[in-house]
């Protein structure tokens, strides 16, 4: 079986045109006692144990590998200026990097009284600020900000993301997509990977890309631009402790994003990854019935053979929250993985060569639904690893396994080098 595969160099520039900015060197004080290259995840029943009970059972982290200084943190779930962090030197920092003379003139949003979004004299045709939640747009329109990304532009492609983790019942789950050779984008909560963090480190360990969904899940675009920054801050802050790595991207929970949101994240070099498909999954035993999700599921697999994504693939938007997301995503993958061409995180789809602010580059295998996807490497900025790195890389963490592919690609690797 002849796969094609490629991996893209650092050569290749990153995805649209980040802007740079002062903040953006913020990740530089962030610290960390993982090696994201080097993972060991403490074997205790929370992270080997796959019944729910015991896997949520509260556990102090290792203070060789995650020390948390609650002073230093905000309050867990709640907006994340609180706990007095926006009074912190740490943050008026970054906070004073930033030239807010320049962010977008656009209102802080608000809520109606029945507590949804207040679009009252906002008009989504002509939909000035770019607000997603309104429109559904994603393309600013504003200079200097960054454009989300909303699909895998790979023909049939499947772009694999869960939201809401690190949630400390994920254990069977990743096992699963473990040994389906699956990776996926995972948006993780600034207040989970704190509370949970060895569920964060397995998210790097298992080779997954890691990106942020705030410190409190709020509507962004009802946030100062004071609690915007924050809530960005300290999940990627939050990831980087637990993970040795700081993300790059991010989407905004609910999708709620506007260009002075967009415009916030920019100036720390983020850029939000957004969705073309909603399972409505969260909404299982809550709003709606797991049979109603499970319609939405058939409607999208269906979707991978009859030509809906012929010349440009989707990102799903599901969840993994609890067992009733994560049962319905171990029932539809293989349903997934049969419908469509290939089944990828969106670093893999979108060629993301560096998904992270470290030096961590990401290895590009298409196809991956057939063999594993993306590793990481240990290349330095601007140059790129020799394929016996890359192979021990793989076999010290463990989450990689050298096939076929992965040595086709070190050869078109080494060729490209040599
Ligand atoms: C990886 O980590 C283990 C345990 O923490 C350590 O013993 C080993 O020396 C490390 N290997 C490398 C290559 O850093
Ligand atoms: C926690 O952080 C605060 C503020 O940075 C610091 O004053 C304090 O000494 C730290 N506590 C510990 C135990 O490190
Ligand atoms: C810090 O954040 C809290 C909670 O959002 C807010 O009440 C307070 O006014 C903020 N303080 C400053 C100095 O901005
Ligand atoms: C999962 O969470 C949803 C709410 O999002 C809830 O309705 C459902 O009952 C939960 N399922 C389990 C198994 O806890
Ligand atoms: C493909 O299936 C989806 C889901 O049932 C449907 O909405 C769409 O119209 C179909 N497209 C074509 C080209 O048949
Ligand atoms: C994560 O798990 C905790 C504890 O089980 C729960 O309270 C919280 O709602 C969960 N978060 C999400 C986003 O599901
Ligand atoms: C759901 O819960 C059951 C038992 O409570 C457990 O055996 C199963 O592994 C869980 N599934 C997932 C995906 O976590
Ligand atoms: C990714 O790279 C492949 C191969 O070079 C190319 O066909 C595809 O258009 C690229 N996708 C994006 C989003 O840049
Ligand atoms: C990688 O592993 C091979 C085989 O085990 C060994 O010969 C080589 O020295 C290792 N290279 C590094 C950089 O550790
Ligand atoms: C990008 C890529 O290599 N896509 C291929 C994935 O595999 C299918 C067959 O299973 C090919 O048709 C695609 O071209
Ligand atoms: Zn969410």
């Amino acid at each position: 079986m002849y796969i094609r595969s490629f991996t893209i160099s650092v050569a290749i520039a990153q995805v649209a045109s980040l802007v740079s900015a002062d903040a953006s060197n913020f990740w530089q004080s962030f610290t960390s006692q993982i090696n994201p290259k080097n993972i060991t995840i403490p074997s205790i029943p929370q992270t080997t144990s796959t019944e729910p009970v015991t896997e949520c059972t509260y556990y102090n982290p290792d203070p060789t590998l995650i020390t948390i200084n609650n002073t230093e943190w905000p309050s867990i779930w709640e907006v994340a200026t609180t706990n007095n962090v926006n009074t912190s030197v740490e943050f008026t920092a970054v906070y004073n990097s930033i030239d807010w003379t320049k962010a977008p003139n656009i209102p802080v949003r608000t809520f109606t009284a029945a507590g949804g979004l207040d679009f009252t004299g906002y008009s989504a045709t002509s939909d000035p600020d770019c607000w997603w939640s309104a429109s559904v747009c994603t393309k600013p329109k504003l200079a200097d900000i960054n454009e989300d990304i909303a699909n895998c532009p790979e023909p049939e492609t499947w772009g694999l993301t869960y939201d809401d983790g690190p949630n400390c019942s994920q254990n069977a789950f990743y096992d699963y997509l473990e040994e389906q050779k699956l990776k996926a984008t995972m948006f993780y909560i600034g207040s989970n990977v704190l509370d949970w963090p060895y569920g964060a480190m397995r998210g790097v360990l298992d080779g997954h890309h890691v990106a942020g969904h705030t410190w409190s899940h709020q509507y962004t675009t009802t946030l100062t631009n004071q609690q915007v920054l924050a809530e960005l801050y300290y999940t990627h802050k939050a990831i980087k402790l637990a993970t040795g790595l700081t993300p790059r991207y991010w989407r905004p929970p609910y999708g709620d994003i506007d260009d002075r949101v967009r415009w916030i994240a920019s100036q720390l070099g983020l850029t939000a990854i957004m969705w073309n498909l909603d399972t409505d999954d969260w909404e299982a035993g809550f709003t709606t019935t797991v049979e109603t999700v499970q319609k939405n599921y058939d409607a999208f697999e269906l979707m991978g053979t009859n030509g809906t994504f012929a010349t440009s693939g989707n990102i799903v938007l599901t969840h993994e929250i609890n067992n009733t997301t994560m049962s319905l995503a171990i029932t539809n993958l293989p349903k997934i993985m049969s419908s469509y061409k290939q089944v990828l995180d969106v670093a893999t789809c979108y060629n993301i060569s560096q998904p992270y602010f470290e030096d961590f580059e990401w290895t590009h295998t298409l196809n991956s639904s057939v063999t594993p996807a993306s590793g990481s490497s240990s290349a330095t900025q601007g140059t790129v690893t020799s394929s016996s790195a890359k192979i021990n890389q793989s076999s010290t963490s463990g989450a990689y396994q050298i096939g076929p592919n992965s040595l086709l690609v070190i050869a078109i690797l080494s060729a490209a080098l040599i």
